[in-house]
């Protein structure tokens, strides 16, 4: 920007042709640049420019958020919504749309010379969050805004959130993610709002008066919880909730003494201990960190949260005995299952309640939510560990067990089998408390992520709960919020859909079906062809940018995205990719339709297989890349470090979305629902909430390929499955043997000799067993490409009748039946 033309701003010029609202935020942004920032215009760098933005924006939201919660009438039942992970990403975006300030902000932008694209993408993507639960619950979290319900998140504030990831060669490396650095302007400090969190210690047993009472916990350490308040807007600014978020503080900051004998590091030694627990998330998706910094987080925000939570019901009710009726609380996943012990401990011993009562008011506040059927996933803690670091918690743990299997003994004969099964304590891998089970029985109701997970749930994990409280488990199909997914990550394809189905289809996705009356229209299908086309240019730019590989946009976009798991099955996409690598270059003359290969994930520090897989999609790449005579056919892409920013650039450009996983290991998978929103056409196993995509898109219209889960099931008893279906395809035999030969790898060329003779040996997630239906549904889409009316009425269909996972609908239906609050 030019010396005079800021001179020209400041003297108010520029101003010319704004709409009332666009001159409007224009001043609140120059004011907020000078007296927020302290700076002067022309010293203004783009993060600045976001500060200003995104506190002249939190003004607005400010004002609907003290009316939300003022007009909220004290016998209104609230969800309370615990979540270990909250991966909300960037928030200007949602709250400048869900305001609807978008045009003031973009025009109040241009007229200080200044592009609000540049000014979005300047602020921290904040990953609170390791993959879909965390964006499950910042889904959830809009929604409950969007539908005007009172609702308070409550997490973790995390210094760092989930590494960046790095590749160097091929390698992934981990970087703190210092989401933190410029500071952070969506937020509230709250020092007033502070509660102490205690570990350790012993337990002092008085007389017993009644059942579980008499008892004083006498801590051996204080943690203060400090609150830090997010505003979440709602669609059309109609509510604002709270992300309660908590800092870990120590009581004692400085040990003066021994910083005044000069002992500097040790005066403030306490502290580093004290507030590693909010330092930073823990990076793993789905394995139990073993880890007694873990369990601390996890009764740290819970503490906090029901502490907060009691505090918050006594401001509106003489007492507690009513919580159920005021408060719905949801574990998501068993991290906060101890709010069951928790809740019971305030309940008894603070406030005096009778076991009974409290067990009364505790299983009508909570529900759980399960998110994986994974056994390494399933969280279970060593009992030493808890009566070390929560002896009063393991008290009230053992005291509910016992009255748990003494009410099961009245109403049968207990086997030791059967008590084994349904204890919560479990003695076969040294003694430890089953969280999954704590959470089971502490709640009012339990609930799956999708329809085929929740059966799984009750046919496996719980199935002997599930046998004696047979209406615990519900199923609720995750959703996700289309403001987020559609129109501010697609705004070229929300326009068409305005267009086509009406304005009103941005207040309710049921109208996207409208799209069908037209899907033979040739003329939609062209505009939808340019807006994709428009989006993968700007893809085909940001490939560029970031790993310098060249990409032609009129090849399918074929994508895989999400975290790097074995059972998420990159390797069967590498594995098809490589084959079909040679394919092309023993037939260079056929007529083969362009592809390039879009990959993107992390994977947790510690999973080295994961890393493999990483490594060889590099190894992959190189190879393809550098192959003159697969050019313009095929080519591979891994995009470094993805985040919930990068899936808003990615999606929107792909064609085909691949959700492949393993069928009856992927609970629900919420990027397939983003990509299906988007038009892209699924290539799928029947496995979590594909099952219900295929129902409500229509069969015709996605890919699907693979064994379901009863017959992964099957195929799993016999030992040599892995070794039989590489004998049966030549394909994949020839192409395992080429890489376990180090065709990919010359310079190492048993790199993956291991990770092969995995496949043959114990191949646990049926990528062998799949390979073969893989490969034909992939040559089925290229065939399908090549006749582009027909590829365009099934994206359409997709996008059409998509509309049931908006987790809108998800909000309502666990609003409706799990916390039983109404809304409009
Ligand atoms: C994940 C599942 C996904 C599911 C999300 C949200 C965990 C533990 N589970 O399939 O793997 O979509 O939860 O429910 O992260």
């Amino acid at each position: 920007m030019g010396c005079q033309v800021l001179k020209q701003i400041e003297n108010g010029q520029g101003q010319a042709g704004l709409t009332e609202g666009a001159a409007a935020m224009r001043s609140a942004i120059l004011s907020k640049i000078r007296y927020a920032s302290g700076r002067e215009l022309g010293s203004a760098r783009p993060h600045d420019w976001f500060v200003a933005t995104a506190l002249a924006v939190r003004d607005r939201a400010v004002d609907i958020w003290l009316d939300s919660i003022q007009r909220t009438p004290t016998e209104a039942k609230q969800v309370a919504y615990f979540s270990l992970e909250f991966l909300i990403g960037r928030l200007l975006e949602d709250a400048v749309s869900n305001l609807a300030l978008t045009d003031d902000v973009r025009e109040a932008l241009a007229s200080l010379g200044i592009d609000y694209e540049v000014v979005k993408a300047a602020e921290p993507d904040a990953a609170l969050g390791n993959g879909g639960l965390g964006r499950l619950a910042a889904c959830f979290m809009e929604s409950m805004a969007s539908i005007d319900l009172p609702a308070y998140g409550y997490g973790i504030r995390y210094d760092y959130g989930l590494f960046r990831q790095v590749i160097t060669d091929g390698v992934q490396h981990e970087v703190p993610e210092d989401w933190l650095s410029f500071g952070n302007p969506w937020e509230f400090e709250r020092p007033n709002i502070a509660y102490p969190v205690r570990f350790g210690g012993t337990v002092e047993t008085g007389p017993e008066t009644g059942l579980g009472v008499g008892h004083d916990w006498h801590p051996a350490e204080t943690v203060m919880a400090v609150a830090y308040d997010t505003p979440v807007v709602g669609w059309r600014g109609r509510r604002v909730n709270t992300l309660r978020l908590w800092s870990a503080r120590a009581v004692d900051p400085l040990k003066l003494d021994a910083f005044n004998h000069g002992d500097y590091v040790g005066a403030m030694a306490d502290r580093a201990r004290v507030e590693a627990i909010s330092r930073v998330l823990y990076p793993s998706d789905e394995t139990p960190a073993g880890q007694e910094l873990r369990l601390r987080q996890e009764y740290f925000f819970t503490s906090a949260s029901l502490q907060d939570l009691v505090r918050r019901h006594l401001e509106r009710n003489p007492d507690v005995t009513n919580l159920a009726e005021r408060s719905a609380i949801q574990l998501n996943d068993t991290h906060p299952a101890i709010a069951v012990a928790e809740l019971m401990r305030i309940l008894v011993d603070e406030k005096r309640v009778a076991w009974e009562e409290a067990w009364r008011i505790t299983t009508g506040t909570l529900n759980y939510t399960n998110h994986t059927l994974l056994p390494e996933a399933l969280e279970s803690w060593p009992t030493e560990l808890m009566e070390r670091l929560l002896p009063r918690h393991m008290q009230i743990i053992y005291l509910i067990n016992w009255l748990h299997l003494e009410k099961l003994a009245k109403d049968r004969p207990l086997t030791d089998d059967f008590i084994k099964r349904v204890s919560l304590i479990d003695e076969g891998h040294g003694r430890r408390v089953r969280m999954g089970h704590l959470a089971f029985l502490g709640s009012r109701r339990v609930n799956g992520v999708s329809a085929l997970h929740t059966d799984l749930v009750r046919e496996t994990v719980f199935s002997d709960l599930h046998a004696l409280y047979p209406d615990r488990i519900v199923n609720k199909t995750n959703g996700i919020t289309f403001r987020r997914w559609l129109q501010q990550a697609n705004p070229g394809l929300t326009e068409i859909l305005i267009e086509v189905a009406g304005p009103a289809v941005l207040d309710d996705p049921s109208r996207l079906e409208a799209l069908m009356r037209h899907a033979d229209d040739a003329s939609l299908r062209d505009r939808l062809r340019a807006a994709r086309r428009h989006n993968k240019d700007i893809l085909a730019r940001t490939i560029k940018e970031r790993v310098g590989i060249v990409v032609d946009p009129d090849a399918i976009f074929d994508v895989q995205i999400k975290r790097i798991h074995e059972y998420k099955r990159q390797l069967l996409n590498l594995i098809e990719t490589a084959a079909l690598y040679e394919a092309i270059r023993a037939e260079p003359h056929r007529d083969w339709t362009p592809r390039v290969k879009i990959m993107a994930g992390k994977a947790a520090s510690s999973y080295h297989r994961a890393k493999l897989i990483i490594r060889f999609a590099h190894d992959l790449a190189r190879r393809i890349n550098d192959d003159p005579a697969v050019r313009g056919r095929l080519k591979m892409v891994f995009l470094p470090n993805y985040n919930v920013s990068l899936a808003e650039c990615i999606i929107p450009a792909a064609d085909l979305s691949e959700q492949i996983s393993t069928a009856g290991m992927e609970a629900s998978g919420t990027g397939n629902m983003k990509f299906a929103l988007n038009g892209a056409i699924t290539i799928g196993t029947l496995d979590g909430a594909n099952v219900e995509i295929r129902e409500h898109v229509g069969a015709e219209n996605i890919a699907i390929f693979g064994l379901t889960a009863p017959e992964v099931a099957e195929r799993r008893a016999d030992p040599d499955h892995g070794r039989a279906a590489i004998a049966r395809s030549p394909r994949l035999a020839a192409t395992l043997y080429a890489m376990r030969a180090g065709a990919y790898s010359p310079e190492d060329r048993t790199r993956y000799a291991a990770l092969v003779e995995g496949l043959s040996d114990n191949d646990t997630f049926m990528v062998t067993d799949d390979f073969d239906s893989y490969w034909d549904a992939q040559r089925g889409l290229d065939a399908l490409w090549a006749d582009q009316p027909h590829w365009w009425r099934e994206s359409i269909a997709n996008t059409a009748r998509i509309g049931w996972f908006s987790s809108d609908r998800t909000i309502r239906e666990y609003a409706d039946e799990i916390w039983r609050i109404p809304v409009r």
